[in-house]
């Protein structure tokens, strides 16, 4: 009890002394650095340990301050934290994970996202930065309060008092040094008493003995030996000036010791506990320490690779093999096109009328189909759509394995005979590195960027209306069209629509949904809008396709490359309204997959249910176009023929998490499985997560595979190299 009093009292004193240097700008400076962690945790979204985790980032910020005797350079790397602080929560909120060092490398591609960083912004974003601002300000103020005087007095002379005290437990080195420290107090204070003593004698005897001039020898050899004593008594106030600094400076360097120790030891200790890699994950200094160590040390999790299956030799059965054999085929690939979009009436207005009337005439609609995409958003839909393997979840796949060997659908086709092209209206014809990689991915032709631009040179789109990131979809079209009519029959066509981009902000001649007072303004009224002047858009290339008279031989493909409202409070408030219950990842992240073909007969027309993801595109438009075989390595399935599909994710939702017909699971991201969430799809219930351990496990086996293809170049190897893919999978 007395202790507790005691410390109690030392806490006051502390509190008081700091008061008493910093003011009350420095006590709201701590205030605020306290309440940042926990606004930060949780923006973050932090759900497991969330206690403990704020205690950790609190001590290792309090050893940040002291380790430092010019609080400046304390204060200086603060503020550069809180600034990634900032930019985490921020990109946080769209992409649900903290910022890596790889995605920093990707950042290039941004495009002009301010519009995008505008909408996802919010206020409480800025709260990040307060603490670090007042902190800075205090520095300042104490200095000029001072005069300049160093800023370390405060904890120097703390740790003076704390010496004297507290030096249980204390490494050797300091121990040793205050034991010296305090025999030559004693010393010193003897030493003194003598001196005082030899001084009065002196002048005692002085007084005797009369004036200087009457001095003897022997007073002589009494002033020596004082001096020399004087001398003595400096001598060690020297040397235990000496070794006081010296403590500080061990006291310094053990400062800076404890947080290093404290990430290094949650760092390694995460290696073999669920426990310490819940902590380590998700706790702000030490996700990014250990985010950059692994980067530098080429660490990476444990890898499942998984053997290769030729699944389409079994799956190429179905009733609907080879039903467009030898058809053109025309691939869109929608911007942020979701799901829930199809068939929806808002306030009695349709807001897709033209897919919706599509759906009803030999048209096959895949309702349950997965975005699957790594770093590179639309690229890798585009990849994954391709290639059936998923971009990497590091850096975009388009510019960290742009000298693969690839061997996707465009490769496929043109051992077909077909002539290959993609097109796209972005106003960067080379954005996520496009100018490389299509050639490899086995595109013929690259139509894109806009005439003109002298910044990159080769643009093939007149700038005719602009809107939002580009060319508006219905002024691209037809110019695009003038390039497929180009093409020699059969082709391929990928095309990739822009004017669906977040934020949604439109030309008001496009507006045709009326917005209800509570959309309006909201980043859901917005897309409503834009996605219905998308379905408007589609609408006319498929009259493009009549006019030149290539509708009734070409299959087309439309699907959404990933999602469009990403979680927000206003979002998930609109979206529950409009859904009519919360909503979840799996609203978020199921894209229409719609095939129409003209040339079928209408019993075509279905609507199927089996799970699947981009992945699967490959297997399941090779089996409509009656390909034999698949003579590459691929991760997807056929969606005419295979309904036990798993869709794995590793970007938005953490690495591990999947769909399954009727659920989906949500990896924890700590990396601990069984705070993982999982969630029956039609009751929107939680689900207990224990019966998906083998599925988990699946979702990171196609994760690290896909990854183990791109960073092996697996593809090569087969395709160049002459070894088997049983063999190199
Ligand atoms: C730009 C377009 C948009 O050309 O592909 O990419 P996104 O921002 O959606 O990944
Ligand atoms: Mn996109």
């Amino acid at each position: 009890m007395d202790k507790i009093i005691s410390y109690i009292e030392k806490v006051k004193q502390f509190i008081k002394e700091f008061k008493d240097k910093y003011g009350t700008i420095g006590c709201a400076a701590v205030v605020l650095a306290i309440m940042k962690f926990i606004v930060f945790y949780i923006l973050m979204s932090v759900k497991s340990n969330f206690i403990l985790i704020c205690i950790i980032s609190w001590v290792i910020t309090y050893y940040l301050f002291k380790s430092f005797r010019n609080k400046y350079i304390p204060s200086a790397i603060y503020l550069i934290l809180a600034i990634l602080m900032f930019a985490d929560v921020t990109y946080c909120s769209y992409f649900n994970k903290y910022l890596s060092v790889a995605m920093l490398g990707s950042a290039g591609m941004l495009g002009d996202v301010t519009a995008s960083i505008k909408q996802i912004m919010r206020p409480v974003n800025f709260f990040m930065l307060l603490d670090a601002v007042v902190i800075l300000a205090t520095v300042v103020s104490y200095h000029r309060k001072e005069g300049g005087q160093r800023f370390t007095s405060f904890f120097r002379r703390k740790e003076r008092n704390a010496d004297i005290t507290e030096t249980e437990g204390q490494e050797k080195p300091v121990r040793d040094i205050l034991a010296e420290l305090d025999a030559m107090a004693l010393e010193e204070s003897m030493d003194q008493i003598q001196e005082e003593t030899s001084k009065e004698v002196l002048e005692k005897d002085g007084e005797e003995k009369g004036s200087v001039t009457d001095r003897t020898e022997l007073d002589y050899e009494d002033e020596l030996e004082n001096n020399l004593y004087q001398g003595r008594v400096r001598r060690k106030r020297a040397e235990r000036k000496r070794k006081r600094e010296k403590l500080k400076r061990l006291k310094v360097h053990r400062n800076q010791a404890i947080p290093v120790v404290i990430i290094i030891l949650l760092i390694v200790t995460s290696t073999f506990s669920p426990f310490m890699q819940s902590l380590a994950k998700q706790e702000f200094y030490t996700y990014h320490v250990g985010d950059v160590a692994s980067g530098a040390l080429g660490l990476s999790e444990q890898k499942n690779i998984m053997k290769f299956e030729d699944n389409y030799e079994t799956e190429k059965n179905g009733p609907l093999f080879g039903v467009a054999k030898g058809k053109n085929l025309v691939v869109i690939q929608v911007e942020s096109l979701q799901n829930f979009t199809i068939g929806m009436k808002y306030n009695g207005q349709e807001v897709t009328p033209f897919l919706n009337s599509l759906l009803k005439d030999k048209t096959v609609y895949f309702d349950h189909y997965y975005q699957q995409v790594g770093t590179g958003n639309t690229s890798d839909a585009e990849f994954a759509t391709n290639n059936s393997i998923m971009g990497s979840i590091e850096a975009f796949t388009y510019q960290l394995y742009e000298k693969n060997y690839f061997r996707g659908l465009p490769w496929l086709l043109k051992d077909q005979g077909y002539e290959t092209a993609v097109l796209h209206a972005h106003e960067n014809r080379d954005f996520w590195n496009r100018d490389d990689i299509y050639p490899a991915l086995g595109f013929d032709h690259y139509y894109g960027g806009l005439i003109g631009d002298t910044a990159r040179p080769g643009g093939n789109f007149k700038m005719t209306e602009w809107m939002g990131w580009g060319l508006t979809d219905s002024e691209f079209y037809p110019q695009a069209m003038d390039y497929i009519k180009e093409l020699q029959e059969p082709f391929y066509s990928f095309v990739i629509t822009l004017s669906n981009h977040h934020p949604y902000e439109m030309l008001d001649k496009y507006k045709f949904i009326k917005l209800a007072p509570e959309e309006k303004g909201t980043l859901v009224g917005n897309y409503l809008n834009s996605v219905s002047y998308t379905d408007y858009a589609l609408s006319k290339l498929f009259d493009e396709f009549k006019k030149a008279g290539l509708y009734d031989d070409t299959i087309f493909a439309i699907y959404g490359d990933h999602m469009g409202l990403p979680a927000s409070d206003e979002t998930n408030e609109v979206m529950g309204r409009l859904l009519g219950h919360p909503y979840d990842w799996d609203d978020r992240m199921n894209i229409p997959l719609i095939i129409h073909i003209p040339s079928a007969d209408k019993s075509v027309t279905t609507t199927i249910h089996n799970t699947g993801g981009q992945t699967d595109f490959l297997p399941t438009i090779s089996y409509l176009l009656g390909l034999d075989h698949l003579d590459t390595i691929y991760l997807g399935h056929n969606l005419f023929t295979y309904d036990k599909g798993i869709v794995a994710e590793h970007a938005y939702l953490p690495y591990g998490s999947f769909f399954i017909n009727g659920y989906g699971f949500e990896m924890a991201r700590d990396g601990v499985f069984k705070d993982g969430r999982a969630w029956n799809i039609k009751t929107r219930k939680d689900v207990d997560v224990n019966q998906f351990y083998d599925y988990y496990m699946k979702s990171r086996g196609i994760s690290d595979t896909s990854v183990y293809i791109l960073q092996n170049d697996i593809l090569r190897k087969v395709y160049k190299d002459g070894k088997s893919r049983e063999e190199v999978l």
